[in-house]
């Protein structure tokens, strides 16, 4: 692992600062990014800023605090800036945190741990080239266990996978007679619209083409679909048929493709396998960091059953539905011992919600 260079030393004031950033980074949303907080401290270890990243294609921490900074005049030159991840260096969705800090004149920069991937790791050599004094190795273990997942699916050189499902109380995802629309509520279909936006990615099987025949389109709050749309994957060894809504997603000229993340025309792809790492190196290949799998019952199964979920989004909504399909089909789980078990957390809601069991209302894990 990454420690800390035996004797360097980091001040109360400075780990005040970091804990702080690792609080605010607790407030974005994972997925194709980590979640990273940054602090601004100035000589005298006085906090100034705080600040987070929200979520692929939205300002990075380092640049969120230096916005506030701009806003609030704070003079730069003798302040300590402190991020729980290695300020990036590369251009992806946004610019390099290392060039902004740079061009900005911070003198001081501590960081947690290194960033693990090939195309934005580097900004600590390059601001210690620039004459930054750069540190490292301050409350590693915990900016570690904040991204977790993503540093898994970096390792493991494969897109961050997030499973959606949305069930009734007792676990389906359709009524006998096959209706299914809707078992969750419409503040969980927004979230879930949300969700999409998010990803590069979303991914659906042959079942769910045939039998809700989707667009797989990101909508905003107010129904209209969101710029930058990710791109539409049917996995199936089945055909997709020509006038799918999926080939088509939003109408001609309404949709960009997001930089990197190209299918057969930009938009969709069809993956003929029922193999979901085999499905997810093609994606992978086609620029996709963060793919959203949203049914049915055999795609979920297949990707819980090859250990290939990083993150479950799971909607339960307070119904009973008794007869219908599963929302996951069968998993071969024989026995209690092994379960697919799952952890609680809260890391990843939007600030000021988390799960609520009422009755009544949709309850989200
Ligand atoms: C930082 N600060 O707050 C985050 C970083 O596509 P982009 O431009 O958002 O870049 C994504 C990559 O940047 C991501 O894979 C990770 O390596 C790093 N995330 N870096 O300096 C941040 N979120
Ligand atoms: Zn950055």
């Amino acid at each position: 692992g990454h420690r800390a260079v035996v004797g360097e030393a980091f001040t109360p004031a400075e780990e005040a600062a970091m804990r702080a950033a690792l609080a605010a980074a607790q407030r974005g949303v994972r997925g194709a990014n980590p979640v990273v907080g940054a602090a601004l401290i100035d000589a005298a270890g006085t906090p100034l800023h705080v600040g987070h990243h929200r979520g692929a294609g939205t300002d990075h921490a380092e640049v969120d605090v230096l916005r506030q900074a701009r806003a609030a005049g704070t003079p730069l030159g003798d302040t300590t800036l402190l991020v729980t991840l290695e300020p990036c260096h590369h251009t992806g969705r946004t610019g390099p945190c290392s060039a902004a800090i740079l061009a900005a004149g911070i003198p001081r920069v501590v960081f947690a741990v290194p960033d693990a991937t090939d195309t934005a790791r580097g900004g600590g050599a390059h601001l210690a080239a620039h004459g930054v004094d750069v540190r490292h190795g301050l409350l590693a273990d915990p900016a570690r266990d904040l991204n977790d997942r993503w540093f898994l699916a970096q390792r493991r050189r494969r897109p961050f996978v997030t499973l959606k499902l949305a069930q009734s109380l007792d676990g389906r995802a359709a009524a006998a007679d096959g209706t299914s629309q809707w078992i969750t509520g419409a503040p969980a279909r927004a979230e879930g619209h949300a969700l999409r936006a998010r990803a590069d990615a979303i991914l659906v099987g042959g079942g769910t083409l045939r039998a809700d025949d989707p667009s797989l389109t990101a909508r905003d709050a107010h129904g209209t679909p969101v710029e930058s749309q990710p791109l539409r994957a049917v996995m199936s060894t089945g055909p997709v048929p020509e006038q799918a809504r999926v080939r088509r997603g939003v109408a001609a000229g309404q949709s960009a493709a997001r930089p990197g993340a190209s299918g057969d025309d930009g938009r969709f792809a069809h993956l003929p396998t029922h193999d979901p790492a085999e499905a997810l190196q093609t994606l992978r290949e086609l620029g996709a960091a963060h793919v959203l799998v949203e049914g049915g019952p055999t795609v979920s199964a297949a990707f819980l059953a090859a250990d290939l979920v990083d993150e479950l989004w799971l909607y339960q909504a307070p119904l009973l539905l008794g007869e219908g399909s599963a929302s996951v089909a069968p998993l071969g789980i024989g026995t209690l011992t092994d379960a697919s078990r799952w952890r609680s957390d809260p890391v990843g809601l939007p600030e000021g919600e988390r799960p609520v069991a009422g009755l009544g209302e949709d309850v989200r894990w």
